[in-house]
């Protein structure tokens, strides 16, 4: 049993009411997923989004970052881009137009992976 089946089985109006929740805000994420190799989204005074960023820059790979609010701010905002990426946490860390996940998947995939490879500086 698929524990997010309600995802794929909206009604019209539920369709409507979520496509309708900030897609400006998740329209701005789409380009930018298209349009940069490694994406960033993050908010501020996140230790994980600055940690993220540091391991990034320290491996020598080069990403866009997008920031969106705090813990004070853009609460709302922030959900419509975990509604339609399905993360729960941020940062969202995306490679290569896919999802790859939070600042622990990143670190990980960094040291021992092989997604960042042929995105580092030389
Ligand atoms: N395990 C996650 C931790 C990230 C996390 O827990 N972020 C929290 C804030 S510290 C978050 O985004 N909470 C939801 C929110 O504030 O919108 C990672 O490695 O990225």
């Amino acid at each position: 049993m698929s524990t997010r089946r309600i995802l794929t089985n909206l009604t019209e109006n539920g369709a409507q009411a979520v496509n309708a929740f900030h897609p400006e805000i998740v329209n701005e994420v789409v380009q930018n997923i298209e349009s940069n190799k490694v994406l960033v989204v993050g908010m501020a005074y996140n230790p994980h989004c600055s940690g993220v960023c540091k391991a990034l820059t320290a491996a020598g790979v080069e990403f866009k970052y997008l920031e969106y609010g705090s813990y004070f701010s853009m609460w709302n905002q922030r959900l419509a881009i975990k509604m339609f990426t399905g993360w729960p946490t941020f940062p969202q860390v995306f490679v290569n137009g896919a999802l790859l996940g939070g600042e622990a998947d990143t670190v990980k995939e960094l040291n021992s992976g092989s997604l960042f490879d042929g995105l580092k500086k030389k």
